[in-house]
């Protein structure tokens, strides 16, 4: 699912991010971005849970929004939404410090 997640104002915010929701058992995979403030997490239901993920990230110290959470619903190719100027294509730059 797509969480947002506010707090996150450099690209190392998006690693610490990335290895707290690693950690948690049941995380499958975390693919966070920066300039959509959320992070897209993908997990066993029954072994994890938002709550357990949402309390990691806020240990870790950001301001995650389960409120604002919604499924995450993957596109076939994402370069077509591109070309389409739907979506932006590629990762963010990286901000300095
Ligand atoms: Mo994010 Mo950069 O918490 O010091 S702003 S790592």
């Amino acid at each position: 699912m797509r969480l947002p997640i506010e707090g996150m104002t450099c690209t190392s915010c998006v690693s610490h991010i990335t290895k707290a929701v690693q950690k948690v058992d049941g995380v499958e995979s975390v693919k966070v971005d920066l300039g959509s403030e959320s992070a897209v997490v993908g997990f066993d239901a029954a072994v994890t849970s938002l709550t357990v993920i949402v309390a990691a990230i806020s240990v870790a110290g950001y301001e995650p929004h389960p409120e604002r959470a919604a499924p995450f619903v993957p596109v076939p190719s994402q370069g077509i939404l591109v070309r389409l100027g739907l979506r932006r294509g590629g990762d963010q730059p990286g901000r300095d410090h």
